[in-house]
């Protein structure tokens, strides 16, 4: 079964129906067919993916999408990419920068990009989900990011209806970090060291990550930056800030750390207006959380997942990433207090509200499909026009109420992209 966390998500359920024809690529793809179970190399440093950083209120570059023989820690793996890695470079602007992004199509089925969290405009050039680049084709994008868009942790990844659960799995996505969460905090937060970690898992059958019919169920290897089980050093003393972000296709994460706990001050790109510490975090699909973790004294930490249940599969604990707290103590800094917040609480229920709605989800147990209100997704047909910065008042509710969200809550939300 596969599971998404919101709507938007549930396209890719919708996917799977086109095989994808890499057997003619390269002849450096030619050899590895008979490779069965490829060996991961457990312990590799870790590294964050590349980036392309954004100059003068101008983030400029390029995304190949194509076939790829990727490198996952260590092993030959076909799949698919952006530019070449099973994690995508990495985006990184500021609010107000304008997204100038070349996509190349070399793929043989339709693509595009979808700028998960963004609130911009979601038609045209922009953060448009209908929009299907063909294959062997170039397209811009154009994404203007308001001034006012918040800061922290976002990802980007295929959205072609049909195919976006295919292509993500096989690599199509990528983290965006807009501005720097650091500045929202203390100043003796500002220097605190950043670190980007991208969870991603692959399923690989004959030497290629499986591309159609993808049990979510079965068993699966998770990445950290396209890394199994990496070794992260960090050293004694210090504060990091850490931003977290599941930019795979199906599968939950329940992030630990061998009793450290985490700081969370950002929540999928909004930063906290009430910061609380955890001990464990749950990541669907498309979940990230910015977290600020300290580290007492000199010792090996597992990063990893718990075991967790999600409406049938099952997701065993697995270790991570290995944290080395080790070499040169630093000078500690002072915890963040429950009365320092980098975000600003919007107390929606004092907007006028314009609409109520009700939204009934659901899933046909023996097809597996889900439908909003009795209906299945349709890219063609168009449900709702709600206008742009409204409030509305929206019921949500699941049928049988059996989801990991309780059976019914409402939700005051503003329309944006
Ligand atoms: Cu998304």
């Amino acid at each position: 079964m596969i599971r998404f966390r919101d709507t938007r998500h549930l396209v890719f359920i919708l996917g799977c129906a086109l095989a994808l024809a890499c057997e003619d690529d390269a002849d450096d793809i030619k050899g590895l067919g008979d490779q069965i179970e490829p060996t991961f190399q457990s312990g590799l440093p870790f590294v964050e993916p590349e980036e392309i950083v954004s100059r003068d209120g101008v983030l400029r570059g390029k995304l190949v999408s194509a076939p790829t023989v990727l490198d996952v820690s260590g092993a030959s793996v076909r799949g698919e990419s952006f530019n070449g890695t099973f994690v995508g470079p990495t985006l990184r602007l500021e609010p107000g920068d304008t997204i100038e992004l070349g996509l190349e199509n070399g793929l043989e089925q339709h693509t595009n990009i979808h700028y998960h969290g963004f609130h911009v405009d979601p038609g045209g050039k922009s953060d448009n989900i209908f929009r299907m680049v063909p294959p062997g084709e170039p397209a811009d994008y154009v994404v203007e990011v308001p001034e006012s868009h918040d800061q922290g942790v976002f990802w980007y990844h295929s959205h072609a209806h049909m195919m976006s659960e295919s292509q993500v799995f096989q690599g199509l996505s990528g983290m965006v970090l807009i501005g720097d969460t650091r500045r929202l905090l203390p100043e003796r937060f500002h220097d605190v060291k950043t670190r980007m970690l991208a969870l991603k898992d692959l399923q690989v059958k004959d030497g290629a990550i499986v591309a159609v019919g993808i049990d979510s169920n079965a068993k699966t290897v998770r990445t950290v930056n396209a890394l199994v089980d990496p070794m992260l050093t960090v050293a004694p003393g210090s504060t990091e800030l850490w931003y977290i972000a599941n930019i795979g296709a199906d599968i939950f994460y329940d992030i630990a750390m061998d009793g450290v706990s985490f700081r969370v001050i950002g929540e999928d790109g909004n930063p906290q207006f009430q910061t609380y510490e955890a001990s464990h975090l749950v990541m669907p699909p498309g979940k990230r959380w910015e977290v600020l973790v300290t580290f007492d004294e000199a010792k090996n930490l597992e990063f990893k997942t718990l075991a967790y249940d999600q409406q049938g599969d099952h997701y065993p604990e697995t270790r991570l990433m290995q944290v080395n707290v080790d070499g040169d103590e630093v000078e500690p800094i002072a915890a963040l207090t429950d009365a320092e917040n980098p975000g600003k609480e919007d107390d929606l229920l004092a907007r006028p509200v314009a609409e109520n709605r009700t939204w009934t989800f659901s899933e046909d147990e023996e097809t597996s499909q889900f439908k909003i209100n009795g209906k299945e997704f349709d890219p063609n047909r168009i449900d709702v026009s709600p206008k742009l910065g409204t409030a509305k008042n929206g019921r949500y509710a699941t049928s049988p109420a059996n989801s990991i969200h309780s059976t019914s809550t409402s939700t005051i939300f503003v329309s944006s992209a």
